[in-house]
């Protein structure tokens, strides 16, 4: 397994919409792997593929947050959204793609999301809580869309802003 460098905001990688999966070989049972370390390692609670420049739609998540509960790994490919909650929520969201920058979003509150698993077989599951906030903040990274998109523009540009210096004093380092 191996850690993999996480994409920066702004970068086009992180603004463009990730293709479908066709098939799941072993080089895609790798990626997540590695993503899946990557993630735990960040910390984070998700992350999907294009956050690594890899323009498919696949994401992993663990959104267990209870200690001495067991980690529950997910591995999503071509997740598709299927039915939303009219009863929406507000969470305050980070990025591992722009770090330290919080905000609040409001989402449908739950959401029922199918996709196909590394064994091949289609899923279907209704997530709530933590877990339904996760998996459409990630589902939005493979249509290119960022939690800051929801934002008013002037405190999106203000983040873009400091992401822009971040990079800039990270590139010197
Ligand atoms: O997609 C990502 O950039 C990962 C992101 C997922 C996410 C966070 C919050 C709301 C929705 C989606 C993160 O994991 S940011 C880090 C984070 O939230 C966290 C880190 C350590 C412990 C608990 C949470
Ligand atoms: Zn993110």
């Amino acid at each position: 397994m191996a850690l993999l460098p996480i994409l920066i905001h702004p970068d086009p990688r992180l603004k463009t919409p990730a293709k479908p999966v066709d098939e799941i070989t072993d080089d895609l049972r790798r990626l997540a792997d590695d993503m899946l370390q990557t993630m735990y390692e960040a910390p984070g609670i998700g992350l999907a593929a294009p956050q690594v420049g890899v323009m498919s739609r696949l994401l992993v998540m663990d959104c267990v947050k209870e200690e001495g509960e067991p980690p529950r790994p997910m591995v999503l490919v071509n997740p598709v959204v299927t039915w939303s909650s009219g009863e929406r929520t507000v969470y305050e969201e980070g990025c591992l793609s722009i770090p330290e920058q919080y905000a609040d979003v409001e989402r449908p509150a739950e959401v029922d999301v199918a996709w196909t698993g590394l064994d091949g077989e289609r899923h279907e599951e209704r997530f709530s809580g933590l877990w339904a906030t996760c998996v459409q903040h990630e589902i939005d990274h493979l249509d290119g869309r960022l939690f800051i998109d929801y934002l008013k523009p002037l405190k999106r540009q203000m983040i873009t802003r400091k992401m822009v210096k971040l990079k800039r004093e990270r590139a010197r380092a």
